[in-house]
């Protein structure tokens, strides 16, 4: 091999190694300036994911603190303290003034926190849930007032209530009994009440030491009334205003359905009470106190001739005739802002034989 060809053959060789040399440095920076750009995303990417992790832990968080907030709300229900047995915003004996001119809107607009017929106190769980039933027909104006009175009575007794008008459609003779068995079987179908005020629509009690809670034994809350000078209608009076847990109702199968027209009504329900070896039990004079709104006798409502023979019958009947037997046309159930109202048909009365 002579000189030339070996230097000719080297500098193949070389030009060779040049390129690899060259590829090599390509590939060198390349990959450097790769690296550095990793290098300077990296806090970058540290820093998303960091932000993610942070947000996904808050997310966490905020789900851990509103569980912990369901579970506290839920404790705090549960826990609640009672309703002291005597409600301190009681405030006793009231005179009682009825305004002409007082709307519904105005007696909503006094009690906004009053829904759909219903309150109940938000510092303390109350002692009993009660349902307020009115027998009601073409008394818009004393019903007017006794929601007036009745709503801040109930809640400065601080009880959980409903209030049910239930209202009598057509002109068939007024029925207050069997309307009141219906306010009992269907205000049951929405809430599992303890206890149960039977209430005239035009007596307004003016003691709210008078409790509308339900005791041991059934209550007759009108001891007085204004235009009888306060004093008891008569030994064994019954009517106007009564107070019977959900059981002691039952108990007695409810009221007698037979009764079309005014009275004894009250007397019949008496008897089966007495007959359960119960005992009407009375508030002091003093506080079973009530204004009855003056009114006459209504049409569709006339005393009932037949009365006397329907108490004679009580021990024989009180166990088909009532709750288990009291059918009725249920024509609608509106949950108004101040009452919960229901309309039932009645067909007349059949023949007592
Ligand atoms: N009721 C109505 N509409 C009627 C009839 C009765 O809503 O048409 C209801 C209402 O809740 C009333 C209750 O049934 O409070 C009892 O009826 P009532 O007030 O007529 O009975 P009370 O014993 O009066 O108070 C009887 C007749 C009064 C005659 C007065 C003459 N001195
Ligand atoms: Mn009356």
């Amino acid at each position: 091999m002579g000189l030339s060809s070996v230097i000719l053959h080297l500098s193949y060789k070389f030009r060779l190694l040049l390129i690899f040399i060259l590829c090599m440095m390509v590939v060198a920076w390349a990959t450097s300036s790769y690296l550095v750009d990793t290098v300077q995303e990296t806090p970058k990417a540290k820093s998303l994911v960091e932000n993610f992790r942070k947000a996904t832990m808050l997310e966490k968080e905020n789900q851990k603190k509103k569980a912990m907030s369901t579970v506290e709300v839920h404790t705090v229900k549960s826990t609640m303290s009672h309703c002291p047995a005597l409600s301190p915003y009681l405030q006793g004996p009231s005179q009682l003034k009825f305004k002409a001119s007082l709307t519904l809107e105005e007696v909503q607009k006094e009690n906004p926190q009053v829904a759909k017929g219903r309150h109940r106190p938000v510092e303390c769980s109350a002692l009993q849930r009660v349902a307020i039933l009115i027998p009601h027909r073409n008394r818009e104006t004393h019903l007017l007032y006794l929601l007036e009175h009745l709503h801040p009575f109930l809640q400065r007794q601080q009880l959980d209530y409903g209030i049910y008008v239930i209202h009598q459609a057509g002109n068939t003779k007024f029925n207050r009994a069997k309307l009141l068995n219906v306010g009992y079987l269907e205000a049951l179908k929405e809430e599992n009440w303890d206890c149960f005020i039977f209430h005239d629509v035009d007596l307004v009690p003016e003691n709210d030491f008078n409790m509308y809670t339900c005791d041991k034994q059934p209550k007759h809350l009108v001891v007085g009334r204004n235009n009888t000078g306060y004093r008891l209608r008569y030994q064994g009076y019954f009517g106007g205003v009564t107070a019977l847990t959900r059981d002691q109702f039952s108990k007695v199968n409810g009221f007698s359905n037979n009764y079309w027209g005014w009275g004894a009504e009250d007397d019949d329900l008496r008897i089966r009470v007495e007959m359960q070896k119960m005992r009407v039990m009375r508030p002091s004079p003093d506080v079973g106190k009530y204004t009855m709104i003056f009114h006459t006798r209504d049409r569709g409502n006339e005393a009932n001739g037949e009365r006397m023979k329907l108490l004679r019958q009580v021990s024989r009947v009180w166990k088909t005739d009532g709750l288990n037997s009291c059918s009725y046309k249920l024509l609608s159930v509106e949950h108004n802002p101040l009452y919960i109202n229901i309309t039932v048909d009645f067909s007349m009365p059949p023949k007592i034989s």
